[in-house]
């Protein structure tokens, strides 16, 4: 017999993640954060899911948008959070930042460098095979990291060594600006089976659909029988990190004036680089506009909102009332500057 999805347990854990990472936005929009903060709100569905099949023992390796996994796994808030704002007694002793992060009692480590969960994950992996059968690894990266060299030896390598590595790429469709449709030749799912991996899609908002696909997928992996990879798409209404001027230009007429003023001056500018070029930039710049507009319009779905619709409104209550003491004291520990 199939298990149920545990859905409100899943819905607890994506609560959690989103208060957590809003909680974060704040304190770096008063300026307690220092550097870019890219936030994973709208990935909780992929992460809540993927993590919830779990063991203690399993590894964690994490990508620039660490933060939703490490709260899903049980790493201590105030630690986490005293981390970010740059404290001595953070999870990190204040140099990890919120991306370059290591819970040693989790086996969980993040790296700023895209492609990086790659070979991390199949280090974890190649110790957990020779010391720990039974035990995986997880590496989370976004979509366009799978074109990066270090993602693709690490899938070869996973291949050839029938490493216990799942691969879960996080699609939202763009690295920064770009569209990562404009620079991935073929597919995903292609590449996956070209090196012999076993491929699954599914839609991240569906935590109940990411649940159920991953199980055997880690089942199969504790077996011993080789990588796999979960492709999940996912929509990221923020952008690519706060403040994300692409966003801002595509949602205010201001913005879009502002930042779009210096391209349009240079234009007129005799110096640089050939006329036909810098229309051919002005073109460019104004078609991923465009293109994010598109995006942003388009109703992809929450994870968090779509499971809340299909619970009991008390249960639901319950849980946010949980999460939110949870997080007023985290906020508590971190203090004022
Ligand atoms: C090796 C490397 N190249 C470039 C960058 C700059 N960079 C940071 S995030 C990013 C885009 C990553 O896109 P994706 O993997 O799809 O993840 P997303 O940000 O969409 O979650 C890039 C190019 C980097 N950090 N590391
Ligand atoms: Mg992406």
């Amino acid at each position: 017999m199939k298990a149920p999805v545990p859905a409100l347990e899943l819905f607890h854990q994506m609560v959690r993640m989103r208060r957590f990472e809003e909680a974060l936005s704040e304190l770096w929009h008063q300026g307690r954060i220092s550097g870019e903060l890219h936030l994973g709100i709208g990935e909780e569905g992929i992460v809540a899911g993927v993590l919830d099949h779990l063991i203690e023992g399993d590894a964690l390796a994490l990508d620039h948008r660490p933060t939703p996994a490490l709260v899903g796994r049980g790493t201590d808030l105030s630690l986490l959070a005293l981390e970010m704002v740059g404290a001595e007694t953070g999870l990190c002793r204040g140099h990890g930042g919120h991306m370059h992060l290591f819970d040693p009692e989790r086996l969980a480590a993040s790296s700023g460098i895209v492609g990086a969960a790659g070979p991390m994950a199949c280090g974890f992996a190649l110790s957990h095979q020779r010391l720990r059968p039974g035990r995986i690894a997880v590496a989370f990266s976004g979509e366009s990291a799978i074109n990066q060299g270090m993602m693709l030896e690490s899938l070869n390598l996973a291949a050839v060594w029938e490493l216990p590595v799942l691969f879960v790429v996080k699609d939202n469709g763009w690295a920064i600006t770009t569209r990562s449709a404009e620079m991935t030749g073929g597919t995903l799912r292609k590449r996956a089976e070209g090196f012999g991996i076993a491929y699954t899609k599914v839609r991240g908002a569906d935590v109940g659909a990411v649940w159920r696909a991953v199980g055997p997928m880690i089942d199969d992996l504790r077996r011993g029988r080789g990588p796999a990879m979960l492709h999940a798409t996912c929509h990221r209404p923020s952008g690519h990190f706060e403040h994300d001027p692409l966003i801002r230009m595509v949602t205010s007429p201001r913005e879009f004036a502002a930042e779009s003023g210096p391209l349009t001056r240079s234009l007129a500018d005799g110096s640089g680089g050939r006329i036909r070029d810098r229309i051919g930039g002005m073109r460019r710049v104004i078609s991923t506009a465009a293109g994010m507009r598109v995006h942003l319009s388009k109703r992809r779905g929450d994870p968090v909102t779509r499971l809340e619709q299909t619970l009991d409104a008390t249960a639901v209550a319950r849980v946010r009332a949980a999460v939110e003491k949870e997080i007023l004291s985290t906020l508590a520990e971190v203090g004022s500057p």
